[in-house]
Formats: C-alpha cells, structure tokens, sequence
C-alpha cells in the first residue's frame, strides 16, 4: 500500500492527495512535519530538503511532488491524469512548471507574513511581485482554459488550483491586489477545478488545519 507523509495545510501536500483521491487510489496518510518544522533529521534521509509530501512504496520514499506524480501516473494508469500524447503532455509539464517556478516559488516568500504571523520581508518586494504578474499573464496565455488548463483534467489543475489559492492570498495581503480581477479565466477555471468533490474535501481540511495553527498562534 501506498503511504504519504504529508501535512494537510500544505499545497503541495494536498496535491499528491487530490491526485490519490482523484484516481481512486488507496493509501494511509501519515500527518508529518517537514525537517524545518519538526527538526526530525529523519525526514532528510527521505526526502530532497527535508520537505513534505513524500511518498513510500515497498520500503522506497520519493520526495518532488512531480516525481510523486509521475510514479502514480504508471504504477495506477487506469483514470490517466495526463496525456500520452507527446504536446500535450509537455504542455501539462509546461503549464506546471510555470505556475512552480513564477507563480508559486515567488509567493511563498510571503508565507510566514500571510499565514504564520511573520514579519513581512521587504525585500525584492517589488521584483516579486512582477515575476508573479508574468507568471499569470504567460499562464493565462498558455493554458486552453476551457474550463481546464489544457484539454482535460490534469495534473496542471491540481497545481493550479494548489499553487492559486495561497498565491492569491499573498497578492491580497501584501500587494492589495485582487488577481481574479485582472485574470477572469484564470479565476473561472479555478472556480470550475475547486467545485470538484475531491476538491471541496481537500480546502475544508486546509481550513480545519489552518483554523488549529492560528489558534495556537494567538495563544
Ligand atoms: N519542491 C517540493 C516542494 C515541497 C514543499 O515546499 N513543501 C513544503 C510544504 S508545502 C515544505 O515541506 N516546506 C518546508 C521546507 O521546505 O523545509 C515539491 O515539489 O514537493
């Protein structure tokens, strides 16, 4: 069986289990920190960085949430998450690595002023957020859009909508920027993956998590 170790706040977490509960697979979660948090060094032995999602099958772990997923991709092929087709595979990986690299990387700068009441760092503030409105332009450039990000659901929509949500509550927060507003498709399309079954059960465990670290916060 497989098994996930995983934090149910985290985006990239929740990625590898909207996935698993997209393709019906079976698995045991187990709630984990990454090393940052809980200081395990045996979190470094099984993951790149010690950082979560990792994945455990027959004794092996794999960390990289899009290694993650590319291993349930062959080992359980029946409800395909991406296509076999050579373009449009490379424009799910595309649209993907976008939303990692100019998107998501970028806004996680914010996360411990927007979600663990951090100090907000100032720094390259400005060049942060343009890199981000690139991002959302090439994005909205580059995905079908109709409603998903290339012709089916995909990967790139479990990343989209994992990668958006805390990405637009960045923007909120530290730019007073809306960027629905200004990317309606982008926002239509999420609405459309987020109305998803697997997706509703994934946000209310986020929110259920997120409620617990802010009461501890204000402890
Ligand atoms: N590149 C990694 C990123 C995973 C990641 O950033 N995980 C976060 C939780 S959402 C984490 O463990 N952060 C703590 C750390 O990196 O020390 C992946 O694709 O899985």
């Amino acid at each position: 069986m497989i098994k996930i170790y995983g934090l149910k706040v985290s985006n990239f977490s929740s990625m590898v289990r909207f996935a698993l509960m997209e393709k019906n697979i079976e698995f045991e979660w187990i709630e984990t920190f990454p090393f940052s948090m809980s200081g395990d060094k045996t979190i470094l032995e099984k993951s790149t960085n010690g950082a979560v999602p990792i994945l455990e099958y027959n004794g092996q772990f794999i960390s990289e949430t899009l290694a993650i997923l590319s291993f349930l991709e062959k080992k359980f092929p029946d409800i395909k998450l991406i296509s076999d087709d050579p373009l449009e595979h490379a424009k799910t990986i595309e649209i993907i690595k976008i939303l990692e690299n100019y998107i998501e990387t970028p806004a996680r700068n914010f996360y411990p002023f927007v979600y663990f009441g951090g100090e907000k760092q100032e720094d390259n503030i400005d060049q942060i957020k343009e890199t981000i409105n690139r991002g959302l332009n090439i994005l909205e450039k580059k995905a079908s859009l109709s409603p998903f990000m290339v012709s089916k659901f995909t990967y790139a929509d479990i990343y989209a909508s994992m990668s958006l949500f805390p990405a637009k509550a960045v923007c909120e927060k530290v730019y007073n920027w809306h960027i629905f507003d200004d990317f309606k498709k982008l926002g239509e399309s999420i609405a459309n993956i987020n109305s998803r079954e697997t997706a509703k059960i994934i946000y209310s465990d986020i929110e259920k998590g997120m409620e617990q670290i802010q009461k501890s916060l204000n402890k």
